[in-house]
């Protein structure tokens, strides 16, 4: 069984992963210096997706899945389907890579999609709870005496999907993006690329790029400079097609010219998959788990789990000895949201009693000239029954 869906907090390990034989994805190509390392080790890799609810990031693990392992079939416990259910919790699907002497653990996490509510400010809560969860189970490892058997599910890439919008990033996706970019290498990904046309693409890809920009968003850049030309060029071209606009498929489908390719059926044609001319998948797939896997695993441990484990220890100095580190920094996280909603929810009470008091004060207002007039309907009255009174006394006297 290659797939388990443990709660967001608390993830069991998966069961052992069934080998797997790639496609010949070039895990042989990994650069020399490391090579050794990771033949005689393999690598233990992991890669994330997130984003709002039904951009398709389901579709896309099913279709690196099956794009890239040659059995599919071993994984018949994902839903395979054309239109995956929702996913409602966080799953985790291990696979084994192997091509000639290197083995690759992939582990992909899926996550339930945000953005189906009003309020989406607590969206990546549990997103960002899992990648510090993590970090914090590899450091406890790490201090314990004896450290063979680790469990190693650090994030060394977290694709984020973007809604094809052909606009700009929302003010969701930029907040989402900024806590997740100084966490782990944040890769942008172009959800559906199917659904906008070329000129729409690229215009939407510079906007994007702009904002990240703007925003100061800590997005992975791979390194450019090579001893190879080569390299180099690959690398400049992989960075210019970020953030990688992908098209998300299982299923077969058969092209004007006959070739049968993983795509997209519509009546002008077909959206393939793996045609560079279309999206970015082939660019995403082969920096993912070819050319940059190693310098993904490299920036996660030198970089993002560094700066974790350095903040934690920064906080155990200097924060109350009896509580432990991490949860110093996330009570921390915890208590600023938590002051944050309360200020909030004071002022949203503050502004329903002065709506209250408005409409108090105003009905008050309408019934107190309701009473004047009342009033003046009394004193009219008395006044004709005065005068009733008046004229039959006259009427009486007068008859005497
Ligand atoms: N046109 C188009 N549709 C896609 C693409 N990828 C996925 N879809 C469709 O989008 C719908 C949602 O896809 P999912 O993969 O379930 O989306 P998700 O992001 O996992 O959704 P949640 O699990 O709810 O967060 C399905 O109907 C897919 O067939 C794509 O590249 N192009
Ligand atoms: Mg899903």
């Amino acid at each position: 069984m290659l797939s388990v869906s443990p709660s967001p907090n608390e993830v069991a390990p998966p069961p052992p992963p069934a080998p797997i034989t790639s496609t010949g994805t070039g895990i042989a190509n990994l650069p020399n210096q490391r090579h050794k390392i990771v033949a005689k080790n393999g690598a233990n890799f992991t890669v994330m997706v997130c984003g709002e609810s039904g951009v398709g990031k389901t579709t896309f693990v099913n279709t690196l899945f099956t794009s890239t392992i040659k059995e599919p079939k071993i994984l018949a416990k994902r839903h395979m389907t054309k239109n995956p259910p929702k996913t409602v919790q966080i799953q985790i699907t291990k696979a084994e890579l192997e091509e000639k002497m290197f083995k690759v653990k992939l582990t992909i996490i899926d996550t339930p999609g945000f953005g189906d509510y009003v309020n989406n400010r607590y969206a990546s809560i549990p997103i960002v709870d899992f990648l510090d969860d993590q970090h914090e189970k590899y450091m406890r490892q790490e201090q314990q005496p004896c450290r063979k058997g680790a469990v190693d599910m650090r994030v060394h890439a977290c694709l984020y999907f973007i809604k094809p919008t052909g606009h700009t990033l929302t003010p969701l996706d930029i907040e989402v993006m900024k806590r997740l970019g100084s966490r782990v290498n944040l890769i942008p990904v172009i959800a559906k690329a199917d659904t906008l046309t070329p000129a729409n693409l690229a215009k939407f890809k510079q906007n994007i790029r702009d904002v990240i920009q703007a925003q100061n968003i800590q997005v992975y850049s791979c390194p450019i400079e090579s001893d190879d030309e080569t390299t180099s060029r690959r690398n400049i071209n992989i960075m210019n097609a970020m953030p990688f606009a992908v098209i998300g498929s299982t299923q077969d489908v058969l092209t004007a010219d006959g070739r049968k390719v993983k795509g997209r059926e519509y009546s002008w044609g077909v959206a393939e998959v793996e045609n560079d001319e279309h999206c970015d998948f082939k660019k995403l797939r082969s920096l993912l788990i070819r050319t940059h896997m190693l310098d993904l695993i490299t920036t996660t441990e030198e970089n993002h789990y560094e700066n974790y484990r350095q903040t934690q220890m920064e906080t155990r100095k200097f924060g109350d000895p009896r509580t432990q580190p991490n949860e110093n920094a996330k009570f921390k996280e915890e208590e600023d949201a938590l002051r944050k909603r309360f200020t909030e929810q004071v002022k949203n009470e503050e502004s329903r009693f002065r709506m209250w008091e408005q409409r108090l004060l105003s009905e008050r207002d309408r019934l107190h000239s309701e009473l004047e007039q009342q009033g003046r309907r009394v004193t009219e009255l008395q006044h004709e029954i005065d005068s009733f009174y008046y004229q039959r006394d006259t009427v009486k006297s007068i008859r005497k």
